[in-house]
């Protein structure tokens, strides 16, 4: 899977290299390019934004720095997400099928958004026909100061279901139990008293019958505390 990010803010990607992703992109596996918008402007002042048509608060990205920062990385059989507050909820089942993409561009905005004429010029048909796929993404219901943090946060869950990516394959598998609800569950490790805190009896029981259904009634429980 080949990534690209565009971004005022390339420095913010620097998380990506550590760790799993570090190591899946030193074994070819996974490549993520960050870009800054700012190579893409065409004025002296870099300028990347101006005032919104028609009026309002805060600024909108320029559709031609976007276009000309867009092209630079654009190839056939592509996702272009762009990240907006206004965009389809991100969830599990979307990052397992965006894992299955051989190429994702995130197009990170600042400010009130980008030029909106962006979105509608690669969702054209002559895009369509190259199998560019345009999607506004939004991870959740609270205002970021962009979409850098956004994109970061979908790239790990997406690039984790890239098989090889992910240390150990089994986690996968339980995960999918996950969707249904398991494995949501309290957990507990030794010592088998912690400040005066006890491990449940049933955990110790070697009964497995017992375990299970202790567990899911405490995962229905913990959904319901937890529930907004
Ligand atoms: C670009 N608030 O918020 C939630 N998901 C994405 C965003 C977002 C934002 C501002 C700019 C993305």
């Amino acid at each position: 899977m080949k990534i690209d990010a565009i971004t005022i803010f390339p420095e913010y990607f620097a998380p990506l290299q550590l760790s799993l992703l570090g190591k899946a992109q030193e074994s070819g596996l996974l490549s993520i390019n960050v870009h800054d918008l700012r190579a893409h402007t065409t004025d002296v002042h870099h300028t990347v934004d101006d005032a919104p048509y028609g009026g309002g608060a805060g600024m909108v990205m320029l559709a031609d720095v976007w276009g000309n920062a867009i092209d630079g990385v654009l190839h056939d059989d592509a996702d272009l997400i762009i990240l907006t507050p206004a965009g389809r909820r991100f969830d599990q089942q979307m990052a397992e099928e965006l894992s299955h993409a051989k190429r994702l561009i995130f197009a990170c905005g600042r400010y009130e958004g980008i030029d909106d004429r962006v979105r509608e010029h690669y969702s054209q048909t002559q895009y369509a026909d190259r199998n560019i796929r345009v999607r506004e993404v939004s991870i959740g219901d609270y205002v970021l100061g962009g979409g850098e943090v956004a994109a970061m946060v979908m790239i790990e869950s997406i690039t984790r279901l890239v098989p090889g990516v992910l240390g150990n394959p089994l986690s996968l598998a339980e995960e999918s139990h996950n969707e249904e609800g398991y494995l949501e569950y309290p957990n507990f490790t030794r010592p088998k008293e912690w400040r005066g805190l006890e491990v449940p009896d049933v955990l110790l029981s070697g009964n497995h019958g017992a375990i299970a259904t202790w567990r899911s009634s405490q995962a229905r429980e913990r959904k319901d505390t937890n529930s907004n």
